[in-house]
């Protein structure tokens, strides 16, 4: 049996990461543990890009351009979406849910969902480097597999 799967090795991979400002405060937080990991996993700065954006519900458009020009074998999104009194919350999640879905499909590149989505500020914060870790290293952490994952594909 061949099992085809993805190391954690960054190697010459290069990644855009790509973080909402919306909830910085929390997306600040995932946003340097996505860089810490690639950095250990063997990045140097030149392969990592990181572009802001307003809010979670831009991260597909900058995803769609960071994958159409080709320079990059994975984008990581980050964000955090934090639910309010009105049905703002689902529209934003799901757009941004499936837009970043669309990206990798469109493109057949890793689009990484680091995107919290959280009924209160405390899951926010509890998912950005408290008790339930950090979804940024879990993002990084993808991207970099399956990049590997999709090498082994074409080997
Ligand atoms: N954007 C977020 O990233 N998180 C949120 O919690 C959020 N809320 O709650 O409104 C949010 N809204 C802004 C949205 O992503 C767009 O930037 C805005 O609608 C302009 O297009």
């Amino acid at each position: 049996m061949r099992s085809i799967e993805g190391n954690l090795i960054v190697g010459d991979a290069r990644f855009c990461v790509i973080a909402a400002r919306f909830n910085d405060a929390i997306v600040a937080r995932l946003l340097d543990a996505a860089v810490d990991t690639l950095s250990r996993h063997g990045a140097d700065d030149s392969q990592i890009h990181a572009v802001r954006v307003p809010g979670a519900f831009e991260l597909p458009l900058a995803a769609r351009e960071a994958a159409r020009g080709h320079q990059y074998d994975a984008v990581v999104a980050l964000g955090a979406v934090i639910r309010g009194a009105t049905p703002h919350f689902d529209y934003v999640c799901g757009e941004a849910a499936s837009g970043l879905n669309r990206v990798s499909l469109e493109f057949g590149i890793p689009v990484a969902f680091g995107l919290l989505t959280c009924d209160t500020i405390e899951q926010a914060v509890e998912r950005s480097g408290t008790k339930a870790g950090n979804k940024g290293i879990d993002a990084a952490l993808t991207a970099i597999e399956m990049v590997n994952l999709l090498r082994q594909f074409n080997a």
